[in-house]
C-alpha cells in the first residue's frame, strides 16, 4: 500500500504569503464500469475510461493563513459564485480526511471557487470533474509551498490518489485520452490505489472519438451513486460481475490498442446494462433508467441494424445516455440524434463531447491572489 502521510509537511506560518491555484478538470466516462468498493474507496474491480472533453469544472483554490489555527480545516466553497452550504461541508470532510497526509490544511485558510462547464442542473455528475479539479489543486499547492516532485507522473499518481478520496471515479480524470483504475494483471503499472494513463496506446480512431450525452431526465436521482456501491455488498451477482469486470477491462484494453470499434461497441452496451441489472438485482432493487432511456435504445439498435454505423450507447448510474461514434461518422450520426432522439431528451437538450486531452493548469486573477 501507498503511504503519502507525512507528518513533516507543516509550514512557518509567518513565511507564507497569500497565493491561489487554479485547475480546470474533466468529467470521464466508464467504458467498463467501477460498480462495488471497499476499505477506504478501494474498488472491487478495474475500469477504464474514456477522459472528456467539454464537460469540466474549473476550480480555483485561494489560501491565505489561518488568523485562529484551529482543528479543523477551514474552508468556504462557491459553486457559480454563491456560497454552497452542502458542497464546502462534503469539501471540508474531504480535506480533513487528508490531513494525516498533508497537515499544512489546518494551518491555512481556503476559498475555493469553483464552475461546470455543463449546466448545473443537467443531471450530470460533477463528482469527477470536481474531485479531480480539487486534488490537482491541492497536490499544485503541495508543490509551491514545499517541494516540486520529480516528474509529471508522480505528481499525477498522487493527484489521482487523492481524488480517488473524494470521489471513485474521480482518479481517471487525471489523465487525458483513456485511464484504467484498478488492479490488473495484465498491466503492471496499475494499482486499485490510482488509475494510470492507457493513452499512448490507444488506436487512432478512440483518439478523436465523439460522446455526445443525451439528457433524458435533469432530475436528481433517486439512490446516490454512494449508496449504490453499498448495495453491491449484498448482491447476489457481485462476485460473477467482479470477475466478469476484470475480464472485460483487459479485453477493452486490447480493443482500445486494436481499434476494434464492433467488439468495443459490445463490451460498451453491456457493461451499461449490466451495471443497471446489478441496480435492479440489489436489495433493495432500484431502477434509474427511465422509459426514454428504453425508447432511445431501441431507436440506436434499429439504426444500427438498418445503416451498419457503429453507433453504440452507455449509461452512468442515470437515466442519461453517452452515445459514442467514431469521427468518420460524425456527421451522419449526428443527423440521426437531431431528428430521431432530442424528441426522448428533457428540454430537447444534449451535450456534444468528445474524448479529451485530460487537465490543464489555469492562469489566476489578480483578485484570486489577493483574497
Ligand atoms: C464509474 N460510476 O465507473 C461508475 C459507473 C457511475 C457508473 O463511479 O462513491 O461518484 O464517489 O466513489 O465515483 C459513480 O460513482 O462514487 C461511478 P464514489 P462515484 O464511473
Amino acid at each position: 500500500m501507498l503511504n503519502y502521510n507525512n507528518p513533516s509537511l507543516t509550514l512557518i506560518s509567518s513565511e507564507v504569503r497569500p497565493g491561489a491555484v487554479r485547475w480546470r478538470s474533466p468529467s470521464n466516462i466508464a467504458l467498463v464500469k467501477y460498480w462495488g468498493k471497499h476499505g477506504v474507496q478501494l474498488p472491487r474491480n478495474p475500469s477504464v475510461s474514456f477522459t472528456l472533453d467539454g464537460a469540466a469544472t474549473d476550480t480555483t483554490l485561494s489560501y491565505s493563513v489561518r488568523e485562529a489555527p484551529g482543528e479543523g480545516v477551514e474552508v468556504a466553497l462557491y459553486l457559480d459564485g454563491e456560497l454552497n452550504k452542502g458542497f464546502t461541508d462534503r469539501t471540508q470532510i474531504f480535506m480533513e480526511k487528508l490531513l494525516p497526509i498533508y497537515p499544512f490544511l489546518k494551518q491555512l485558510s481556503f476559498k475555493i471557487k469553483t464552475s461546470n462547464s455543463f449546466p448545473h442542473s443537467a443531471g450530470i455528475a460533477s463528482s469527477a470533474s470536481g474531485m479531480s479539479a480539487l486534488a490537482l489543486c491541492l497536490v499544485s499547492l503541495e508543490e509551491e509551498l514545499f517541494e516540486p516532485f520529480k516528474d509529471r507522473a508522480e505528481f499525477n499518481a498522487k493527484a489521482s490518489y487523492l481524488a480517488r478520496l473524494g470521489s471513485g471515479s474521480a482518479c481517471r480524470s487525471i489523465y487525458g485520452g483513456a485511464a484504467v483504475w484498478g488492479t490488473l494483471a495484465s498491466l503492471k503499472s496499475s494499482s486499485d490505489e490510482f488509475a494510470v494513463p492507457v493513452t499512448e496506446s490507444l488506436h487512432r480512431v478512440f483518439q478523436d472519438y465523439h460522446d455526445d450525452i443525451l439528457l433524458i431526465s435533469k432530475s436528481e436521482k433517486s439512490v446516490s451513486s454512494r449508496a449504490g456501491h453499498g448495495l453491491m455488498e449484498g448482491n447476489p451477482y457481485a462476485s460473477a460481475r467482479y470477475a466478469q469486470a476484470t475480464r472485460r477491462t483487459d479485453e477493452m484494453l486490447t480493443v482500445l490498442r486494436e481499434g476494434n470499434i464492433e467488439r468495443f461497441g459490445e463490451i460498451l452496451e453491456s457493461e451499461a446494462l449490466t451495471l443497471h441489472a446489478l441496480m435492479m438485482s440489489s436489495h433493495p432493487p432500484y431502477v434509474l433508467i427511465r422509459p426514454n432511456t428504453l425508447a432511445v435504445i431501441e431507436r440506436i439498435h434499429q439504426y444500427r441494424a438498418d445503416t451498419g454505423m457503429p453507433l453504440y450507447f452507455t449509461l452512468d448510474a442515470g437515466p442519461n445516455l453517452h452515445l459514442l461514434y467514431p469521427n468518420s461518422v460524425a456527421a451522419e450520426v449526428k443527423q440521426f440524434i437531431r431528428e430521431q432522439l432530442l424528441y426522448f431528451c428533457e428540454d430537447k437538450m444534449y451535450l456534444a463531447d468528445r474524448v479529451g486531452k485530460g487537465p490543464e493548469r489555469l492562469e489566476v486573477s489578480e483578485q484570486d491572489l489577493a483574497s
